[in-house]
């Protein structure tokens, strides 16, 4: 039975760990956070997805899998550790450092290495090639270093590890090899062997694809506004052509990818890549872009009262990192007209610096629902729910609230044109 040591125990770390664990390998987990490693080792989880809990908990019952603070002796180590963003847009990759200097010391010759964190071109050959090779060991020959990218969507994780096709680039040719044969114990889709470096790149422009397409969409809703004319509609449309696939335009673009991945690109070819910038440039305006159009929405009340509901970065995840929600909800509240509530019953108060509302308390005297992830709590909404406002006003900047009420005004973000600013009404 081989032994897996996964350094990192977040929103992919830890599901993969799972995985390996339920697939019979014996998996030892590292994380420096303390928290982390007792709530595992109790069978409890610190994140919130899909089918993970029970999961864990079983493995972790059945022996299979347990958290430590520090990396031992194993066959196979994953490093799956974030790697965020410095203040000026370039990567910041201490955390690999720091895990490929961990795993060092406990590497034996024939071990694999497979590094799974987001990272910009060239870093294994340029960064963890260097390190392994300080450890005493050829890291050409007696360990076999490789970068398999993580592709999965959040809330999808444990299907889609197992379904989705896998990229493993090689440092050498036996690397991607032996990197891809320990793939395929738990993949049922392809596992596809490459050069380090084109699965570095491959994984960026994944995400950069998605962020470009994106601030096209974005850009519509602009443009629809001043053409006057349904984005979404438009959208729809357009995408009935089989080779036209025109995403979903929304209040920006959030988490810890796409917000950051085209970023690993532009700092390594920063004169080529001018539509990848351009593109973040028109999703980090839409935070911006909202607050205007509430501001508009709300022009003619003397204290408007807005209740923003959802503040993760995507629906039916409890995840914050770098969401345009909470960016909003922090413009509104610098503006002192707004009386600003946030609601969000996935967010727990622990996650965010400012005080979460209860539902009601957020909609009590409201003048207007500001729907900013597509939670399905929120796709159903009922005109009942929202007895307690004082104009029932919606601005849905993700498309996805289905309420269809005479008694509610829903304004969505791709059909802005029709905006009519809201009239106060005595409270009856
Ligand atoms: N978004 C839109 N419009 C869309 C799609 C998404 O505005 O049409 C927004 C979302 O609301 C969110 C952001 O984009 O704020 C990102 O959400 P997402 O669902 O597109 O993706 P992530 O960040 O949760 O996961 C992405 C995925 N990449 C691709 O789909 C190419 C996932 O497969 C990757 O594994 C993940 O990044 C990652 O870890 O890199």
């Amino acid at each position: 039975m081989k032994k897996v040591c996964v350094v990192g125990l977040g929103y992919i770390g830890l599901p993969t760990s799972a995985i390996f664990a339920d697939a019979g390998f014996d998996v030892i987990g590292v994380d420096v956070n303390e928290t982390v490693v007792e709530t595992i080792n109790s069978g409890r989880i610190h994140i919130e997805e899909t089918g993970l809990a029970e999961l864990v908990n079983r493995v972790v019952k059945e022996g299979k899998f347990r958290a430590q603070l520090a990396p031992e002796a194993a066959d196979v180590f994953i490093i799956a550790v974030p790697t965020p963003i410095h203040d000026d847009y370039t990567a910041n990759i201490d955390y690999v450092i720091d895990a490929a200097k961990s795993v060092a010391p406990h590497l034996r010759k024939g071990n694999i290495v497979i590094v799974e964190s987001t990272i910009p071109p060239r870093t294994m050959d340029d960064v963890v090639v260097p390190i392994i090779r300080e450890s005493g060991l050829d890291p050409e020959r007696d360990v076999y270093l490789a970068h398999c990218p993580e592709r999965v969507l959040p809330g999808r994780i444990l299907i889609e590890l197992i379904e989705n096709t896998r990229i493993v680039g090689g440092v050498t040719k036996e690397a991607a090899k032996r990197a891809a044969d320990v793939y395929r114990a738990i993949v049922k889709g392809d596992v596809i062997e490459t050069e380090a470096v084109t699965a570095e790149m491959a994984k960026l422009m994944e995400n950069t694809f998605r962020d470009v397409n994106i601030a096209l969409a974005n850009e519509l809703v602009k443009i629809a506004k001043r053409i006057g004319v349904n984005a979404h509609e438009v959208i729809e449309l357009a995408n009935k052509h089989p080779r036209v696939n025109i995403h979903l335009p929304g209040p920006g673009v959030g988490g810890h990818c796409l917000a950051v991945d085209p970023y690993f690109i532009v700092e390594k070819a920063k004169e080529e890549s001018q539509l990848i910038q351009t593109a973040r440039r028109i999703n980090n305006s839409m935070p911006r872009f909202v607050v205007e159009q509430i501001e508009r929405m709300t022009a003619e009340l003397a204290s408007p009262v807005i209740a923003v509901f959802g503040l993760t970065y995507k629906g039916n995840t409890d995840d914050v990192r770098e969401s345009p929600a909470i960016d909003i909800y922090e413009q509104l509240r610098r503006n002192k007209r707004f009386d600003v509530r946030a609601y969000d019953p996935h967010v727990k108060p622990s996650q965010v610096p400012f005080p979460l509302a209860t539902k009601d308390e957020a909609l009590d005297g409201a003048h207007l629902v500001v729907v900013l992830a597509d939670h399905n709590e929120f796709k159903t909404m009922t005109a009942e729910e929202l007895a307690p406002m004082k104009t029932k006003v919606i601005f849905d900047t993700k498309n996805c609230v289905a309420l269809d009420s005479e008694d509610v005004t829903v304004y969505k973000i791709g059909h802005l044109s029709v905006v009519q600013a809201i009239q106060d009404v005595e409270r009856v």
